[in-house]
């Protein structure tokens, strides 16, 4: 089993030597990818030094863009698992074993929750809480499936997740993190949930970028919902065989 550790990274020259280093030491035999995107400081040259392999993107793309890369790469280079980690020192190193475990245990995805059983408290405030509150219940609406954190960044993706995610990894705010459950979930792969303490940001700026427009959170909303609605509507078509599928339009 290979496995490749993928951490996105924008502005990142102060907190990634840390994370590096703590990698090395937790998680020796793991190969690190940093996806740099676009940053205007020397995140590529201090990832380098950590000794990661570093694919730099041209532009700022954001984190979708960038985990669809680094799992882009670990298609094209014959690794079997896939950990999505931050640059930022917030996520446990350890944790990665939890993580692999429930791949071992036949999860597809596997996906780190702040909040599940035995974690520290992570301070977060009331309208961000309740804003994630809503969104989980939402996800589960549409899943069927109860998570404590669908925001959450920290993943690991299995084979046929990274097939999948490789070219279907959304690239929007938040749905770079809740869309991808759908996603998974609707192609019949399973995700478990697996509970991991994170810790504060130390170094670097927070992009805050999740919960910073009110206006981005409910296009999510609505993006989803219409997607969801699409795809019931596009399978009772194609099961009614009423209208020509897009596929039989195309050919
Ligand atoms: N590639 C890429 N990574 C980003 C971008 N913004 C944030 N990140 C990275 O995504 C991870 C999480 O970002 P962070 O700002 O800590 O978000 P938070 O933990 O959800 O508050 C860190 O590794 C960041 O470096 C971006 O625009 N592009
Ligand atoms: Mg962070």
């Amino acid at each position: 089993m290979r496995t490749l550790v993928v951490i996105p990274a924008y502005n990142e020259e102060d907190a990634l030597p840390a994370t590096l280093a703590e990698l090395a030491l937790v998680q020796p035999d793991l190969d690190v990818v940093v996806v740099d995107d676009g940053s205007a400081d020397r995140t590529s040259a201090v990832a380098r030094a950590g000794g990661a392999v570093v694919v730099t993107l041209p532009f700022n793309l954001g984190v979708g863009s960038a985990v669809r890369t680094g799992l882009r790469y670990a298609l094209d280079h014959q690794y079997d698992r896939t950990v999505v980690f931050d640059a930022d020192g917030q996520h446990d190193a350890r944790s990665i074993d939890v993580l692999l475990e429930a791949l071992d245990g036949g999860a597809d995805v596997a996906l780190a929750s702040r909040f599940g059983a035995g974690t520290e408290a992570y301070p977060v405030g009331r309208v961000r809480k309740s804003a994630m509150r809503f969104l989980a219940r939402f996800v589960h609406h549409l899943t069927g499936q109860r998570f404590t954190d669908p925001t959450s960044g920290y993943r690991a993706f299995g084979a046929p997740a990274i097939r999948l995610l490789a070219r279907a990894y959304p690239v929007e705010y938040l749905a770079d993190t809740v869309e991808v459950l759908l996603i998974v979930s609707a192609a019949g792969l399973t995700i478990e949930e697996v509970p991991s303490s994170m810790r504060v940001r130390t170094a670097g700026q927070p992009s805050n970028r999740r919960f910073r427009l009110v206006a981005n959170y409910l296009r999510v909303l609505v993006g989803l919902s219409g997607a969801a609605v699409f795809r019931k509507r596009h399978d009772q078509v194609a099961v009614s065989g009423g209208v020509p599928r897009e596929e039989d339009a195309d050919a």
